[in-house]
């Protein structure tokens, strides 16, 4: 019979079956959390039930509370007033896990009696994504069952488990036949109910917590080794004080513990940033102003022209799910190297155990090298990743306008040239996109895609879902000077330029940057990526520092040597050589250096970056601010818990950002003009998330 409009309630023989159907991942959304509790109420009335099952249709069991659903008045019964209701059943409550029993998920199932999964299954807590702890008992239970230590890996990192170690850990009481999980779970009740198997609750289960009681060293050390990836993150020490409390506390006062602090993080602006990141990712995969029916081209097979660091990346990409690839490089020599490289790089992941040995041989298999372009001709996708000039660009079109076959989609990965323009080298600029992909290729999530203005729209959604096929986060981005990424990066290059002529120095901009949340800073990843990509050697002027450096042959990391000097193990030191370079530089640009504060350096970089998202967003290069977001958290490393530029902006409040701009602007000029759709927003008393 029909609970409600998403849970059924069946019985079969003595089993109950509750069935939830919430698409599309049945999260614990009031109307789920009502009907599920009504159903076990009717099944723990019912007298012919002695037991009953908890399961889930469609992809999923449930993926967690409902985010859609947070900041809004609660509806009872709220969570853990429904798991009260589950864990003091009268009769055993047996849930089915199928999917990814996550969260509030994987809360519930654990307030279950017992556990039956398929092997397919994955159970997981990954509240700490969003900038939260499992509120409803995760990180009470979850120890009590699995221990502290492995407790403290699984929600700090948000990590799943397949079902098979989750039984192995005891997280799951019996496997189920792949696709005969409600049959399974049945017969799983009804020999509970034979064998007369007691209620168990998880909350009075204490073995696992007396194997680490007395040994406070467990904290302590796993406190040391995270320091550097929970660095400003708060999330993760709230869940180790949980943790901590579940070893230290009775039950209920872990509990009311636990749910003060997940009070705090829910109310804190960096839970707010995570989730603004977490639906601006799924966003970014909506393309705006496409016919929803524009059909997808099938890429069966694809090219790549270049086997350096960019197009052996690349290339991996695709060996990676089973595309084919050919690479062709013009000298044999080159191709060997670079095949070389990828071979190298695969045994590496596999020696790490990050993919199986015998993958090696079936992802290079999958990858046939050519130094004659005609190798290209039955390719669907052909990318170039050859040298970053328009010219060597224009050429390489050229040729592919002849080789390619009707249809086959030409995309370049220029990261900032104009595309149009090279487009403009074939005749059928409608079949050139741009896939950016950002260095290294096989391993950076963050795809720009970029249209231009003949781009036909099918190419534009198969880019689009090869994205997600190669597990990057595809951002659609409009042709244009660096596009989004690149285009903001040049604004805060121009400042921090700027900045240590004025005074400052590379070190002082890299600790703000640093301090923000960046993961470094701006001169640091200059020396990382190499001070001589994209310098001209033949034509070197020393027109700034950057320029000098070079000429000096102080490259960064790989001469170790550039802004800063580097030891055998790559640990930086500020180099007095690069201060003096700037102090030369800046004295003959008659520029007086003074003193830079930290907030002045602060102010200008970032909302230099702000106000030039505002304008990229004006100007229809990015279809939303939230995708610039994206942009700079998964391509550039802006700190997840700030939620990216825009959202930062709105955080400080539009008129805010205004102000400092017009107060930026007077005194270091133009380059703080502020973009009109600030002033239109300020006015309209909206924020970039309205725009
Ligand atoms: N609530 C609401 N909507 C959700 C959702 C959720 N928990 N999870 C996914 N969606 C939507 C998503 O926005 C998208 O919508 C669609 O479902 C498909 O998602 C108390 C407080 C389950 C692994 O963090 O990790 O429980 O764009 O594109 O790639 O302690 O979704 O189609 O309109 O991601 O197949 C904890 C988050 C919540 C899990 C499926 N749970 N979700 O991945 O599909 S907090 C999570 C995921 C919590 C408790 C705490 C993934 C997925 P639309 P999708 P997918």
């Amino acid at each position: 019979m029909k609970v409600n409009d998403v849970v059924t309630y069946e019985v079969d023989g003595p089993i109950a079956v509750i069935t939830v159907n919430s698409p599309p991942v049945n999260a614990l959304s009031n109307a789920v959390r009502q009907g599920v509790a009504g159903a076990v109420q009717t099944a723990i009335g019912d007298n012919g039930v002695g037991a009953m099952v908890l399961i889930c249709e469609g992809r999923t069991f449930f993926a967690g509370a409902d985010i859609t659903e947070f900041g809004k008045p609660q509806v009872e019964p709220s969570l853990r007033n429904l798991q009260l209701i589950v864990e003091n059943a009268t009769k055993p409550v047996i849930a089915a896990i199928h999917g990814t029993a996550l969260g509030g998920g994987l809360e519930l199932a654990l307030v279950a009696h017992y556990r039956i999964a398929v092997p397919s299954a994955k159970c997981g807590l990954p509240e700490v994504n969003l900038g939260l702890l499992p509120g409803a008992g995760g990180t009470q239970r979850l120890p009590r069952i699995v221990g502290v230590e492995k407790a403290l890996d699984l929600i700090t990192s948000g990590a799943p488990v397949g079902a098979r170690a989750a039984k192995e850990m005891g997280l799951v009481d019996e496997l189920a036949a792949e696709g005969n999980l409600r049959a399974d779970a049945i017969g799983f009740a009804q020999r509970l109910l034979d064998e007369g198997r007691p209620l168990l609750k998880v909350r009075d289960r204490s073995e696992k917590l007396d194997e680490a009681r007395g040994k406070p060293e467990i904290f302590a050390d796993f406190r040391k080794a995270n320091a550097k990836k929970f660095r400003g993150f708060k999330a993760p020490e709230h869940i180790i004080r949980c943790i901590e409390a579940a070893l230290e506390k009775p039950f209920d006062e872990g509990m009311a513990y636990e749910r003060e602090l997940f009070n705090e993080l829910q109310a804190d602006s960096q839970s707010a940033a995570q989730r603004h990141v977490f639906f601006a990712e799924r966003q970014a995969a909506k393309i705006v102003g496409l016919a929803a029916d524009t059909p997808t081209l099938p890429i069966a097979k694809v090219g790549v022209i270049g086997a350096g660091t960019m197009g052996g990346g690349i290339a991996m990409n695709f060996a990676n799910v089973g595309i084919p690839v050919t690479i062709v490089e013009a000298k044999q020599e080159t191709l060997d190297r670079g095949l070389k490289i990828i071979r190298g790089n695969y045994e590496t992941t596999a020696k790490k155990g990050r993919m199986k040995p015998e993958d090696v041989e079936t992802r290079m298999g999958l990858l046939t090298g050519s130094v004659a372009m005609e190798d290209l001709a039955d390719c669907d996708l052909i990318i170039e990743a050859v040298f970053e000039n328009l010219d060597v660009k224009r050429e390489v079109f050229g040729k592919l306008d002849r080789i390619a076959r009707p249809g086959a989609i030409l995309a370049t990965n220029t990261s900032y040239l104009d595309i149009d323009d090279i487009a403009a080298a074939t005749s059928r600029p409608e079949s050139v996109v741009g896939l950016h992909f950002f260095s290294p290729a096989n391993v950076m999530k963050l795809l720009e895609v970029v249209r231009t203005k003949d781009t036909r729209p099918e190419i534009i959604v198969t880019a689009m879902k090869l994205a997600k096929t190669i597990g990057k986060i595809g951002v659609l981005v409009g042709n244009g000077f660096g596009f989004v990424g690149n285009r903001i990066l040049a604004a805060r290059n121009a400042q921090a330029d700027r900045l240590v002529l004025e005074g400052a120095t590379p070190w002082a901009v890299d600790k703000v940057l640093y301090d923000f949340g960046f993961a470094m800073g701006h001169f640091q990843m200059r020396d990382l990526v190499g001070l001589d990509v994209g310098w001209n050697r033949e034509a070197t002027s020393s027109a700034n520092v950057r320029e000098i450096l070079n000429e000096m042959g102080r490259h960064g990391q790989k001469t170790k040597g550039g802004y800063y000097d580097y030891d055998e193990n790559r640990r930086q030191t500020p180099s007095t050589v690069a201060m003096q370079v700037i102090e030369d530089f800046a004295a003959k640009q008659g520029i007086a250096r003074r003193a830079v504060s930290d907030e002045e350096i602060h102010d200008r970089i970032l909302f230099a970056m702000v106000n030039e998202g505002a304008r990229i967003l004006d100007e229809g290069i990015a279809s939303r601010a939230s995708d610039i977001d994206i942009v700079w958290i998964t391509g550039y490393g802006w700190p997840k818990y700030r939620g990216g530029p825009m959202f930062w902006a709105d955080l400080q409040g539009l008129p805010v950002v205004l102000e400092k701009l017009k107060a930026l602007e007077a005194a270091h000029g133009e380059a703080f003009s502020s973009s009109p759709l600030i002033e239109r927003l300020v006015a309209e008393g909206k924020g970039f998330k309205d725009a």
